[in-house]
């Protein structure tokens, strides 16, 4: 699993390098973000319950075929499930956050999922709208905490759903 600055470390000793400009500039942009992507994350463990219940509900506001008879999160157990994946991803997206790069994205959540959810028949689709809706109210709390900008909570929710997006087509 790698952060920010192994990964820098690591591609630059495999090529003896002394840190270059591109590298100290990217290690700057990181450190600079720091306090808030350490705040982000303070935001999301003080209101993870909160956060995967509201996304959830918005979720199934908006795609109610879900929750009815014969949808993929129809059932208590199925419903169950839905709102523990979303968990997953709210909480590795955390992980995410504060070490500035998807890696543990890629080693702990996405690998071999798209096959595990095409051969329970998850449907993708709507999995990429929930994190995108879990997304935004995530930014909705960073905002209110008097971050102002948010952007860098996106990275992690929009590289899940690219790499799941890839095979839903
Ligand atoms: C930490 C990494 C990790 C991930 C990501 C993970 C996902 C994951 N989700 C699963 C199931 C599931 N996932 C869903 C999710 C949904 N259904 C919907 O309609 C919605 C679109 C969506 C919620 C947003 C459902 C309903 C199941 C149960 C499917 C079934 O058993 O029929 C399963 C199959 C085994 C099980 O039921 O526990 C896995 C492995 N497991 C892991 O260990």
């Amino acid at each position: 699993m790698r952060d920010t600055v192994t990964s820098l470390i690591n591609n630059y000793d495999s090529i003896g390098r002394y840190l270059d400009r591109t590298a100290l500039d990217s290690l700057k942009s990181y450190f600079d973000s720091g306090m808030a992507r350490v705040q982000a994350a303070s935001i999301i463990s003080a209101n993870a319950a909160e956060i995967v219940k509201e996304a959830g509900s918005k979720l199934f506001e908006q795609v109610p075929e879900l929750i009815r008879p014969g949808g993929n999160a129809y059932t208590t157990r199925r419903y169950a499930a839905c709102l523990r994946d979303m968990d997953y991803y709210l909480r590795y997206g955390s992980y995410a956050l504060v070490s500035g790069n998807v890696d543990v994205l890629d080693e702990r959540v996405l690998q071999g999922l798209r096959e595990t959810y095409n051969s329970l028949g998850v449907p993708i689709g709507p999995t990429v709208v929930g994190i995108q809706i879990m997304k935004e109210v995530v930014k909705a709390k960073v905002a209110a905490a008097g971050i102002e900008d948010t952007a860098f909570v996106d990275q992690p929710f929009d590289y899940m759903t690219a790499e799941l997006s890839e095979i839903s087509i």
